[in-house]
């Protein structure tokens, strides 16, 4: 395990308001980070549902495009739990989430504290984004910030592409990667006049345990030359795995942070997630020329442990100045916190 140099809880639900009266923030957490001139911009997933409770129903939140957030109010005797995050609909099988996500612009001077003001919103809009915008992961390429973000919808998960250059406004770009699709990080430059992209697919006839794969574009918008990325996964790592932050090229290779969860032996509970690294080669990223043994990370300060969902440590934003790496991550689905760790200490740890 790594020695964490400095870590901090950052932001919590307690921090936001709610985006409309009757609802409340559960969570300010898996926040994308970039450096914006000479701060730290985070792009926080804000989770919210209803404050009314009603006897012996669930409240299901959804987007509607007219009307914003809503409420359906289903029989609990309809509905069978999955976990704190989803329940399954009896009659049909198929999935909703408990909580509505949209993103929100928090900035940071320091890297370390963050700013009383917020910034700008980026609510779902859409079809695709009827159950929320999620986790999203900020790529800086030729002076534009690339934000891919998961959509979810009646369609299922999908990732879908914003650009900024101020975070002051967004443009969407749409899904690039269609359902079930999520963690999905775009390389900071381009590897032989391609755009590369990890991304992970799940199959719902699992022939494999979950992968991270790579993708190239000729224009970041058309996704092809698909391949996994192969090492033999241990037990922390075993039930899901997903990219994290983008990668960050260093002389032994492209230092790439990524999930793991283990599987839980408790049903509907989630296992604890944790982070580990890999070195993709630097001219053909596809391939693992090194990882970590075991976890670099474990969830492990009381804020990682408990909340929403307990023991999540998800990684979502890195922040590099020299030999410090800041990571930003979502901690126990609730809040969000920092851990600066040394890069060549992460390095030092591959093999
Ligand atoms: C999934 C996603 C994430 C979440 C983790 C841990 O990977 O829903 O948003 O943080 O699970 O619950």
């Amino acid at each position: 395990m790594l020695r964490r140099l400095f870590a901090k809880r950052l932001l919590g639900p307690e921090d936001l308001r709610p985006s409309r009266d009757g609802w409340e923030v559960i969570g300010a957490f898996n926040p994308g980070a970039a450096v914006v001139g000479d701060e730290v911009a985070l792009l926080v997933r804000v989770a919210e549902r209803p404050c009314e409770r009603r006897a012996g129903y669930t409240g299901l939140p959804r987007w509607d495009s007219r009307l914003g957030p809503i409420v359906e109010w289903v029989k609990e005797e309809a509905l069978e739990v999955i976990d704190a995050r989803m329940v399954r609909r009896k009659e049909d099988g198929l999935l909703r989430l408990t909580s509505l996500s949209h993103l929100r612009v928090i900035r940071s001077r320091d890297g370390r504290t963050v700013d009383p003001v917020e910034g700008a919103w980026f609510e779902p809009l859409g079809p695709w984004e009827e159950f929320g915008v999620e986790d999203p992961r900020i790529t800086r390429i030729d002076g534009t910030y690339y934000i891919t973000y998961v959509a979810v919808s009646r369609h299922g998960a999908a990732t879908a592409l914003a650009s900024t250059r101020d975070f002051d406004s967004f443009e969407r770009h749409g899904i690039l990667f269609p359902p079930d699709n999520k963690d999905v990080v775009l390389f900071p430059e381009r590897i032989g006049q391609e755009y590369v992209a990890l991304h992970r697919p799940i199959s719902a006839a699992p022939f494999t345990a979950p992968e991270v794969w790579l993708a190239r574009s000729p224009d970041r918008l058309h996704w092809g030359q698909h391949e996994p990325l192969t090492w033999s996964a241990s037990s922390w790592e075993a039930d899901r795995v997903g990219a994290g932050p983008p990668p960050v090229r260093t002389s032994r290779g492209w230092l790439t942070i990524y999930h793991g969860s283990q599987k839980s032996p408790v049903p509907g509970q989630v296992g604890a997630y944790s982070v580990g690294a890999l070195l993709l080669d630097l001219e053909n990223p596809a391939q693992v020329v090194g990882r970590t043994n075991g976890p670099l990370l474990v969830p492990e300060a009381p804020y990682d442990r408990q909340g929403f969902v307990p023991d999540v440590l998800f990684p979502t934003g890195l922040v590099q100045r020299g030999d410090r790496v800041a990571l930003y991550y979502g901690a126990a689905d609730t809040a969000t916190a920092v851990v600066e760790l040394s890069l060549e200490e992460i390095l030092s740890s591959l093999n």
